[in-house]
């Protein structure tokens, strides 16, 4: 890779050492993912209903194989993922009757002992999951359904396992979900049972179904509090995730563009450096990459941004100049407006990486996280982005 050379930047950068924006970049990770809190989903329904499945589906990970799974009372889990922002208590084995009466049971207590606790360790949500070719809803569901919501948690019904058509439900299966609805249940967000198909089933064709909507009026329900933590913990909505990250982008640049307010001497590039850190480490958080990874991240940050100059912040300060308005008259200096913008290039780039790592499997993205190629990537995506800023094409 080749760096151009600063115009008129041969002015030293105030002094960060690496060690230094290392140390802030593992800091403020830490903050941001401490900041994302922790969503707890409870999922219940018959042996085979598909919970764990359904879960895998809307989450991308296999909490139940992966988290430190602990027993809370008779029949309910409580595995929180070691990522930190997904709790799910997961009634295995699940049947109605005693069995149900002891979970009510256990729930109330931990429903009560959470009261007026920081909201990170309540149940936000509950799935009762009913696999529709049961055809059979009985009495002791509907109890139990009752009495979940009697606690005070906001229940959605889901028929899983339904088979579909060009978008269409088996009409059987949207019969079933209208009986179950005729029963004046207090379902939320409006009385309404979800259809969905959690895996597709390559024998019958039948395609996953109705995750987008499950996702949706979880949302729905759930406290605002507990929103980012879902967002950076589901997979079926990447939508969201760039709009929490657009926002934080936005508000950095905001935070960028009062530094460079009185205009900076282009040698002090660094000053913008603690500002693109937290930016960087919101903007991780937000797509839930894993925390666990943070030490290879805040490396690799730190290389990228260590005095604003060395590799990201010298190519970036120096291709804006170019073409933002101003820019070159400031030649030496950072304005307002360059400073906004260049932290507006340096968070999109960073989105991109973290959206590519998003597309590769735990393994592959764990190793990818940890590799010099993160970086290579966050320089191309800064430079495709200045390029097209330009709407000149390679020189
Ligand atoms: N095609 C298809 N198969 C599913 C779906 N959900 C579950 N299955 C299958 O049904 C079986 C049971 O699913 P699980 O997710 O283990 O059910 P569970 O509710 O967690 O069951 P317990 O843990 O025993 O309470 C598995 O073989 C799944 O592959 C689905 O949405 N579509
Ligand atoms: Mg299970």
């Amino acid at each position: 890779m080749t760096v151009e050379p600063t115009p008129g930047g041969e002015g030293r950068v105030p002094d960060l050492s690496r060690p230094q924006v290392e140390g802030m970049f593992e800091q403020r990770l830490s903050e941001a993912f401490l900041t994302l809190g922790c969503f707890n989903l409870a999922v219940f329904g018959k042996t085979g209903a598909g919970k764990s499945t359904l879960v895998n589906a809307i989450f991308g990970r296999d909490v139940a194989q992966t988290g430190m799974g602990r027993p809370v009372t008779k029949g309910l889990v409580y595995y929180r993922h070691h990522d930190g922002f997904l709790g799910v208590y997961d009634s295995e084995g699940f049947e109605t009757g005693t069995a149900g009466d002891a979970i009510v049971a256990g729930l109330r207590r931990i429903v009560d002992e959470n009261r007026g606790q920081s909201f990170d360790t309540q149940i936000h949500a509950a799935w009762y999951l009913v696999r529709w070719s049961d055809r059979r809803f009985e009495g002791a569901q509907e109890q139990f359904v009752r009495e979940l919501a009697a606690l005070g948690l906001p229940v959605i019904m889901v028929l899983t396992q339904v088979p579909s058509r060009d978008g269409e439900p088996h009409p059987e299966a949207r019969e079933f979900a209208q009986y179950i609805e005729g029963l004046g249940l207090p379902l939320k967000p409006n009385g309404r049972v979800v259809l969905t198909n959690a895996l597709a089933d390559e024998f019958t064709g039948h395609p996953v179904f109705g995750l987008q909507e499950l996702l949706d009026d979880t949302y729905l329900v759930i406290p605002e509090a507990a929103e980012a933590a879902l967002t950076a913990a589901q997979v079926v909505d990447v939508g969201r995730k760039k709009k929490a990250v657009a926002a934080i982008i936005n508000q950095a640049v905001v935070v960028a563009a009062g530094v460079g307010a009185t205009p900076i001497p282009f040698a002090d590039a660094a000053l913008l450096v603690p500002n693109q850190v937290t930016m960087i480490s919101r903007i991780t958080a937000a797509y839930g990459l894993p925390p666990s990874r943070s030490r290879a991240l805040a490396t690799t940050g730190s290389l990228l941004l260590t005095g604003g100059a060395t590799m990201a912040g010298r190519y970036a300060v120096t291709s804006l100049l170019k073409f933002i308005p101003g820019g070159a008259v400031a030649g030496s200096a950072i304005s307002a407006t360059v400073a906004g913008a260049l932290t507006k290039a340096v968070g999109m780039a960073w989105a991109r990486v973290c959206e590519y790592a998003l597309t590769l499997d735990t393994p592959a993205r764990d190793q990818f996280l940890a590799s010099p190629e993160v970086s290579e990537k966050f320089l191309a995506f800064l430079k495709e982005a200045q390029r097209a800023g330009t709407g000149s094409r390679r020189r």
